[in-house]
């Protein structure tokens, strides 16, 4: 059945590749074609997959998605996970169910990229060769980047968290709700991470948390049996100085001590180690701890031809399309797009990036432009969501504020239930399928 497929869809510019593959790997490695391989089903690789897919331009495995995941996660889902409004199990769907049958699901991990020859390799050896290749496998999180972080996160006993894992955003929930009193600290690293107000969004869900327990008060902190500290590797509450001013306005008047670029590198039983920019070490005694490690590109893209210098996709910034390779496109969290990393960044991306390679596979130009929108619900408690929404230059793009002239940056219950109910209904019912535009609304 495989081999058919491969047949039927091979190009006549693929040969030399199969056959340069034949001779360079393992006998009994298999070559199979495709029109598009799609290497990630995240938010991106499903909403891109099933947006080519619904053009009609496709027939059955003339496009291919290669995952190694067991399991596709709602990831916006987990601080709401943290603060105790959802439960994490619900967050999560077996990866093949939500593959249309049309679609070639190779469960696999790609080896490596070879853009010259437009082919992929897997894990197991096989080659992959396409037409059109998009690369949006996502980004690592990387632990270890915090000395003593994973055996601190794997101790039961350990009161630290991270609600940037499936494993351990529960952990966050049941540290916040026993905790009586201490230190609280949360972090967030230098550098770039998913999603760049979740550090604080769980922080303001525990703060609401504690609060209404009669174990923080607000305007009188040092009198409270609970402290709050905010320690991050940023100068500011937030990259976009409109909503960073209102960030940092709450942050005073709820009595959040703010540490500034302070950087944390490791955690030693209850102490935890930041790096300031000039190398300083400064210490931090803890009796609670919400960790956010760093970030980057997986290895098998930052060590391919398709990376820039930072290990990102090397995209261009409007069409995304590869710079060099013009059959590569990428967007999402592994592209190298100067915006913030998020699901609603992807629903911008993806009707750009489809309509752009549909083009290109007709011999045109590119004629889409993705403007940098992204979107950063920010849960600040009290059931309350200020509703982020950004483009390229950290020019806020207010969707409700362009519709109804409101100012997105006052606390709203109405952006709360957008982000606790609407957000995972419409993800899960039409984001992944293909036809959900975000602030555009529903497509095709
Ligand atoms: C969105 O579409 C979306 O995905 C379903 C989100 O969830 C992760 C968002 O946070 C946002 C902001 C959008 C954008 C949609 C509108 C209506 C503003």
């Amino acid at each position: 059945m495989a081999s058919r497929t491969a047949k039927r869809l091979v190009a006549p510019q693929m040969v030399p590749a199969v056959r340069h593959f034949a001779i360079a790997s393992p006998v009994n490695a298999i070559a199979r074609n495709h029109k598009v391989v799609v290497v990630g089903g995240g938010s991106a690789g499903l909403s891109v997959s099933h947006q080519l897919l619904r053009s009609g331009k496709f027939t059955k495995d003339e496009i291919a998605i290669v995952d190694p995941a067991e399991w596709h996660h709602y990831q916006p889902g987990w601080t709401l996970v943290a603060g105790g409004l959802k439960k994490k199990e619900d967050l999560r769907r077996p990866l093949a169910g939500l593959i249309d049958p049309k679609l070639k699901f190779y469960n696999h991990k790609v080896g490596t990229f070879h853009p010259e020859e437009n082919f992929v390799t897997l894990d197991n050896g096989d080659m992959i060769s396409y037409e059109q290749l998009v690369v949006v496998p996502g980004f690592h999180v990387d632990f270890s980047s915090v000395k003593g972080l994973p055996e601190a996160l794997a101790d039961k006993n350990a009161p630290v968290s991270t609600i940037y894992s499936y494993n351990y955003c529960d952990k966050a929930t049941n540290t916040i709700q026993a905790f009586r009193k201490g230190n609280a600290l949360f972090t967030q690293p230098a550098g770039v991470i998913k999603c760049a107000g979740a550090p604080q969004k769980v922080m303001w869900l525990a703060w609401e948390h504690w609060r209404r327990a009669g174990l923080y008060n607000s305007s009188n902190p040092s009198s409270s049996p609970i402290r709050i500290t905010f320690a991050t590797g940023l100068p500011t509450m937030f990259g976009v100085p409109k909503y960073s001013a209102k960030l940092e306005e709450l942050r005073k008047e709820r009595g959040v001590e703010g540490l500034f670029q302070h950087d944390l590198v490791s955690i030693d039983g209850n102490t935890a180690t930041f790096v300031r920019p000039e190398g300083e070490k400064v210490t931090r005694k803890f009796d609670l701890l919400h960790a956010v490690p760093k970030m980057g590109p997986h290895a098998f893209v930052k060590n391919s031809a398709l990376a820039d210098q930072a290990g990102y996709v090397d995209v261009d910034q409007e069409t995304l399309r590869h710079k060099k390779y013009h059959n590569v496109w990428s967007l999402g969290d592994a592209a190298s797009l100067p915006t913030s990393k998020t699901a609603a960044a992807i629903t911008a991306q993806a009707p750009v990036m489809v309509s752009n390679m549909l083009r290109s596979m007709e011999g045109k130009e590119p004629e889409s432009t993705y403007d940098g929108y992204t979107s950063c619900p920010l849960t600040v408690g009290d059931s309350k969501v200020l509703l982020a929404e950004f483009k390229y230059g950290g020019v806020p793009k207010e969707t409700f504020g362009e519709m109804f002239g409101i100012d997105q940056a006052t606390p709203r219950r109405a952006f709360y239930h957008l982000k606790k109910d609407f957000f995972p209904w419409v993800y899960n019912k039409y984001m992944v399928k293909g036809t959900w535009g975000g602030p555009k609304g529903w497509i095709r």
